[in-house]
């Protein structure tokens, strides 16, 4: 093919300097000198735990003139900033992240060379943030590295959990949680600031009359907690924009009393410390499966009040009214976590500001938009009336005269129409009365969308129905995206050399340049070269897992990859019973030649999951069952990666050939992980549903394996009533497979362990795995025979990567700064 012209050729050899001029030998200095004077230990004698430190202070240093010169650009310039709210941020190692951003990278590896030391291996030393349980607390992350790079002035708000997600081991094919103590030896990417805010709790309220004889409210709080603020830098892609994550931790008013400890009751002196650290101690881990616990609502209004009473300081520090707030601030609600907000905010304007109700909801409804991540009933977060008036009794009060004045509102607007009113109020009376936290979002805000266009549309049809035919121009999707710089250039330096060597480099701020490589996708030299990039990234999987799991998987085999947090609606277990089918087809020599294949599964379940966990133990058992046959142990391997996270997704999602999405239709939002697999070149067998529909859109239809019910035919299926066991009657597959679990065949005669997963799917299956069975063997047929056909495969790769453009964060970020956030991009 014709050559592409390559706007900027990558160099050859490393450059001796960065474009800032900084060179192998600065780094060289200063990391010496960071050894001495901040880890304070001789190079000769230190260990990788001090060389990481030193090095994180090396790459910090760099950071703060950035840092330091974008703060006081905004200022400077008094722009609008985005607040981005977010209960989760599951940021990944900073260390090599930063590197590239700066463009650091080469001297940095030189540097260290030079006096002996390796990056990859002080860099497996960093402890991972894990603050956030998967997709929602992800596409955070890769927001703030958007945002950065394009410039965008935004304050990202959070928690700083002391204790992230739990490590995930496994135990004789169990899930077993393990504390993560991520901050035990200190965190070197956190700057101290010298604010801080109190935050109250329950009590009561009272009415009294102000100076000027108005009537006004005022919460008499019970108890009172500290909101201390750590910053962490978010240096963007070549770019000077250093952004700010300001994480907050919960600390005592007072945490030490000496009148009490004088009496002799040491632990009732340092009780009011514990009690109030309690609220920043530990990220609550289960997601779509709601609990409403009173420390998860604590948490929630503890990081938005700080963050909102920092946002009101900082807009009353340059000079401005409170009344242009939502001029100079938008806030976006990631989920509904942070949508006590919305009353909150409401709150600091009338009864600390003197504000009137008119002109705080004015504020208030011009600032806020609101993210929806699910459809899911069971993650629509709703409080018990009780609970929440028990905690936060000012914001009841408040909540209940938005719901009674919207209301009165939508009387007017549909008369005699109590069973739209039961539906609209923010007030649930089925069961225990409860606040509906996703109405008050939708009530509170001028912007709601969803996360892809599917997802938008349920969402507009059904779950926010009432709300989008009231208001209709309020509602837009903003389909999810993934930054390319971790899940593509750091992830996959093989892949990337190759691509900038081909086509240059002008993809990495506009992702939509892969399509450069389109040229390329009937060119079998260059095909077979990006095959070998691709067999690089397998064979250091393959030799992770045999280092770390002892078991053996071949590279040249398929990696067909299942990787996201378990749950029923992801369907895990329709991959487990196909697996289990190829077995049987195998054994009884029906499947004659299978496709040599790795079946590479991670993910955590919630703790409190019982069916998720039983999963887990399925695929395991399965695992011991397929590599331990002489019959298929060399065609089959089955490989469960514990402790899925973002620094393992980054080793997997490159080695992916096949990537698994295969979720119930409408029930995945969107996905993330899907993105992250198609720009690293893997071709996705799905189901039409949450992004899957898009990137089937680009990729093209010949590129994707599309399998399943589709969201409409799902509803209609469960209407005319759902009947799993006729699918299991009707498919001889699915009957064996079924049997040989419920007999104990495959499992050495239990047949206990696995029997209320099999009951659930005979009887009710609510996430439809038996009706999509057979249409999944289908498609896998067809994949099992395009993976033999070498270049095909690799033209459907790389066309998958080529198109991928679309789903770099950077676009998803565009649009929510054009239609939302009224922000310029840089
Ligand atoms: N967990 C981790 C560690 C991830 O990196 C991702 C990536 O997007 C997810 C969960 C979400 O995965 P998915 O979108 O496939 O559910
Ligand atoms: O929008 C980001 C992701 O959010 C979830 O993980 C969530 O927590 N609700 C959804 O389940 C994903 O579909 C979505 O990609």
């Amino acid at each position: 093919p014709q050559q592409h012209e390559p706007e900027q050729q990558a160099q050859d050899t490393q450059p001796s300097e960065n474009r800032a001029g900084t060179s192998a030998k600065d780094l060289e200095i200063s990391f010496r000198n960071h050894m001495t004077h901040t880890v304070g230990r001789p190079l000769e004698n230190s260990s990788i735990l001090d060389q990481y430190h030193a090095l994180a202070a090396v790459v910090r240093d760099r950071m703060m003139d950035q840092w330091l010169e974008t703060i006081e650009n905004y200022k400077q310039h008094n722009v609008r900033v985005l607040g981005y709210l977010s209960a989760e941020y599951l940021l990944g190692p900073h260390l090599e992240n930063a590197l590239l951003n700066l463009d650091l990278r080469p001297q940095m590896e030189e540097a260290l060379k030079n006096v002996g030391l390796d990056l990859a291996t002080i860099a497996a030393e960093e402890p991972e943030p894990g603050l956030g349980n998967g997709g929602l607390g992800r596409l955070a992350a890769c927001f703030m590295d958007s945002l950065s790079t394009l410039d965008v002035p935004v304050l990202g708000y959070g928690l700083r959990y002391e204790f992230g997600i739990f490590r995930q081991e496994i135990v004789d094919g169990w899930q077993v949680e393990k504390s993560d103590k991520w901050l035990q030896y200190g965190n070197p990417w956190e700057i101290g600031a010298s604010t801080s805010y109190e935050v109250c709790f329950f009590g009561h309220t009272e009415t009294y009359n102000d100076d000027q004889g108005l009537l006004r409210h005022r919460w008499v709080p019970e108890h009172t907690v500290k909101g201390i603020p750590y910053d962490t830098p978010i240096p963007g892609y070549q770019t000077r924009t250093v952004n700010r994550l300001r994480l907050w931790k919960a600390a005592a008013v007072d945490s030490f009393d000496l009148s009490i400890f004088n009496s002799g009751d040491y632990m009732g002196a340092v009780r009011q410390k514990m009690e109030s650290e309690t609220i920043s101690k530990v990220l609550y881990p289960p997601d779509e499966q709601i609990q409403g616990k009173r420390l998860r609502l604590m948490q929630q209004y503890f990081f938005t009040s700080c963050s909102l009473q920092d946002m009101l300081r900082l807009h009353c520090m340059r000079g401005e009214k409170l009344s242009t707030f939502h001029e100079k601030w938008t806030i976006q609600l990631n989920d509904t976590h942070p949508s006590i907000g919305i009353p909150e905010l409401m709150r600091l304007l009338m009864d600390n500001h003197n504000f009137s109700w008119d002109d705080a909801w004015n504020v208030t409804q011009k600032t806020f938009g609101y993210t929806n991540h699910t459809l899911l009933p069971e993650a629509l977060e709703r409080w018990p009336l009780d609970l929440f008036g028990g905690l936060l009794p000012r914001h009841l009060e408040i909540i209940y005269e938005i719901n009674e004045r919207f209301l009165d509102d939508m009387r007017s607007r549909y008369p005699n129409d109590d069973a739209r009113m039961r539906r609209m109020s923010i007030i649930g009376e089925e069961g225990e009365r409860s606040v509906q936290m996703a109405k008050l979002a939708v009530i509170g805000s001028k912007a709601i969308n969803g996360v892809a266009e599917l997802h938008t549309q349920l969402l507009e049809q059904d779950t926010l129905h009432d709300y989008y035919e009231t208001f209709p121009e309020r509602f837009s999707n903003k389909t999810n995206g993934v930054t390319p710089r971790r899940w593509l250039m750091l992830s996959n330096p093989c892949l990337v050399d190759l691509i900038n060597e081909t086509i240059g480099t002008r993809w990495h701020k506009d992702l939509y340049g892969l399509r450069g490589l389109e040229h390329f996708a009937d060119d079998k030299n260059f095909l077979a070269r990006w095959r070998q990039a691709q067999e690089g990234c397998k064979s250091s999987l393959a030799k992770y897992i045999s280092q770390n799991l002892s078991i053996t998987v071949d590279p040249a085999s398929m990696f067909d990859v299942h990787v996201k947090r378990i749950h029923e609606y992801k369907r895990q277990h329709l991959k487990a019973l196909h697996i289990l089918s190829l077995y049987c087809q195998i054994k009884n020599g029906t499947l004659k030649n299978p496709t040599p294949t790795t079946y590479l599964f991670g993910g955590k379940a919630a703790p409190s999951y019982v069916m998720a966990k039983l999963m887990i133990k399925l695929v395991c058992s399965v695992a011991d069952l397929v590599n331990n046959d002489p019959a298929t142990r060399d065609v089959m391997k089955v490989v469960f990666l514990p402790n899925y996270s973002v620094s393992l997704g980054q080793h997997i999602y490159p080695a992916a050939d096949l990537s698994e999405q295969i979720s119930t239709a409408g029930k995945e939002a969107s996905g993330t992980g899907c993105m992250k697999m198609m720009m690293n070149g893997a071709v996705t067998i799905g189901t039409l549903d949450g992004a899957n529909i898009e990137i089937r859109k680009e990729c093209g239809e010949e590129n994707f394996f599309l399998f399943g019910l589709t969201a409409p035919q799902i509803a209609d299926t469960l209407h005319a009533g759902y009947q799993p066991r006729a699918y299991y009657e009707r498919s001889p597959l699915l009957k064996e497979v079924m049997d040989g679990i419920t007999s104990g065949r495959f499992f050495g005669g239990n047949s206990a362990t696995f029997a209320p997963l099999v009951d659930n799917l005979l009887s009710w299956d609510p996430f439809f795995v038996l009706a999509d069975f057979d249409s999944y063997d289908t498609v896998h047929t067809q994949v099992s025979d395009a993976y033999r056909d070498t270049n095909a495969w690799g033209r459907m790769s790389l066309l998958n990567t080529a198109r991928s453009g679309k789903f770099s964060s950077d676009r998803t970020i565009r649009e929510y700064c054009r239609d939302i956030w009224k922000l310029p991009v840089g």
